[in-house]
């Protein structure tokens, strides 16, 4: 699917106020009576129904798409130095028990909120361009120390036979009958053909490329300067040698995720456990709460769900889910962005929470950010982002390089992407910005994500990559899908040094 035309669908659904998941778009994309479509599915939509499914759409028209199979059992490729602690490990002794006074007097959380309250979309094509423009200005930047910056009309404008290279967005990539991979990158001045020969070792990451990511392809143009052929792919990537910025005392954070309080589900054994926890000596350090979004369970958010909850208003959820938040020691730091199943818009950079939950939430004082932002505890950034667009990459890609039992290896990914929603017009919702707000423009030193519900954690050129887990046992729901969650687990990292320890709370 070219991004000029999920672009198109994206804008067309936009309009009649529908938004659809990932699937539905490819199928979309695939309609040759685009308007007919919709009004038939806007003829099938119930009133207040916003999204649309690739169900929704096959209904409606005859032809399907075959499903992304993901297989599982596989080992961490991008694990490069796993981190040194598993699951129920004592947490190390420490040498250094004082805390630098001057240190903590300061505030322990920080944070820089460029979402809530200055987003400039208006939804209009205008933004999608504006967007994607700024989207190549500033991961192509990221790529000119290693790929010469040449614009693909200047690239046009070379003889054949020359060395070249082309930095673009991806627009297009097919697999040719012989079995190799031509991808179409896309710039301000026009889009350009690159063909990757199965042969040449650039082809053993083809696999893991993704529509509307920014990439480089180094190699020759052919004879009659139509095409290049590709010998090297360049990805914005953290540089290997980066060095994350770490605490000069000791602190710790807890990064957890996924509360889901007003699901029948919620495990409140497991939570008043871990609170307990967190007054105890053991958690003296702790110094911050870092929560990654699904705060609640929400209402609505997927079928059948009505029968599961236990707590039905989503105001009253949230009364909840503040009372839970006031069993977390008071002198400790709390700081969350919104999820899927928040009352915040779905499409992403999700604002932070409206004055009329912060007002339910009050009791902490907590830091309340945008999905996506970068927190600082004790000096050291930690990107937050719920993680939905974990779901898509763990189904585009082969299983060895991203699947639910190794979430880090999709946050890796996203890493060395330097973006957080790399497919527009996929199944993770976008709203249209003037600004790209999900890309990584500065390497965090902690990345920390949640949304599929199982824990998984490593590093990524020095990135500590930690996926969170969950407090909500299996719904019927997720049993349908074969989803096993993670449920009770709190990462805590330790910021002088990002160690980790993983403690269990069922
Ligand atoms: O997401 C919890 C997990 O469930 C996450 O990996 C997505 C997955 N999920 C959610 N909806 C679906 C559908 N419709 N099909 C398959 N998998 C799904 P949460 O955001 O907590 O619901
Ligand atoms: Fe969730
Ligand atoms: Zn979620």
């Amino acid at each position: 699917m070219s991004s000029q035309r999920a672009v198109e669908v994206v804008t067309r659904l936009a309009e009649h106020g529908l938004n659809a998941d990932r699937e539905a778009v490819t199928l979309l994309s695939q309609a040759a009576d685009l308007p007919g479509v919709i009004d038939a599915l806007l003829a099938r939509t119930e009133a207040g129904a916003l999204r649309v499914t690739a169900a929704d759409v096959r209904a409606v028209t005859a032809g399907a798409a075959p499903p992304v199979e993901t297989e599982e059992g596989v080992t961490p490729r991008y694990v490069e130095s796993p981190v040194g602690t598993s699951l129920d490990h004592e947490p190390p002794d420490y040498l250094d028990d004082e805390k630098d006074p001057l240190a903590s007097d300061a505030a322990a959380v920080e944070i820089t909120d460029a979402i809530t309250g200055h987003s400039t979309g208006t939804g209009v094509y205008d933004d999608f361009v504006a967007i994607f423009r700024d989207r190549y200005e500033r991961l192509s930047e990221l790529l000119a120390g290693r790929v010469p910056p040449r614009t693909v009309d200047a690239v046009r404008r070379m003889s054949g036979g020359a060395a070249a290279a082309v930095t673009g967005l991806i627009s297009d990539i097919r697999t040719t009958r012989s079995g190799h991979t031509l991808i179409e990158l896309e710039d301000p001045t026009g889009v350009f053909p690159c063909l990757i020969n199965s042969d040449r070792e650039a082809h053993a990451v083809v696999d893991e490329l993704v529509l509307d990511e920014c990439i480089g392809i180094t190699g020759r143009l052919a004879s009659d300067g139509e095409i290049l052929f590709g010998d090297a792919i360049t990805f914005p990537d953290i540089p290997r040698t980066y060095t994350p910025q770490t605490a000069d005392y000791h602190a710790e954070a807890v990064l957890i995720s996924d509360v889901h309080v007003g699901s029948q589900e919620f495990h409140a054994t497991a939570w008043d456990r871990f609170t307990d926890w967190l007054h105890t000596d053991e958690a003296g350090h702790v110094e911050a709460l870092l929560i990654a979004g699904d705060m609640i369970e929400g209402v609505g958010v997927y079928p059948g769900q009505d029968a599961e909850l236990e707590i039905v208003d989503v105001y009253d959820q949230y009364r909840r889910f503040a009372e839970l938040l006031k069993q977390v020691p008071g002198d400790l730091e709390i700081a969350m962005i919104p999820g899927n199943h928040d009352a915040v818009r779905l499409a992403e950079p999700q604002p932070a929470f409206t004055e009329e939950l912060r007002s339910i939430m009050t009791a902490h004082d907590a830091t309340i950010a945008a999905n996506p932002s970068t927190v600082r505890v004790a000096g050291v950034p930690i990107l937050m982002y719920h993680g939905v667009s974990l779901d898509e990459l763990i189904a585009e890609l082969p299983a060895e390089k991203a699947s639910y039992d190794d979430p880090q290896l999709a946050m890796a990914h996203l890493l060395k992407k330097r973006h957080l929603v790399p497919q527009y017009g996929g199944r993770t919702r976008l709203a249209p910005e003037r600004r790209d707000h999900l890309l990584i423009d500065e390497p965090p030193a902690v990345f920390h994500t949640g949304h599929v519900h199982k824990t998984g954690w490593g590093k990524y050129h020095n990135v500590l990559m930690v996926n969170a887990g969950c407090w909500q046992r299996q719904t019927a729901f997720q049993r349908s899908v074969n989803i096993d969650p993670d449920v009770g687990y709190a990462p805590i990292v330790d910021l002088r040094d990002l160690s980790l320890t993983v403690r269990k709370f069922v």
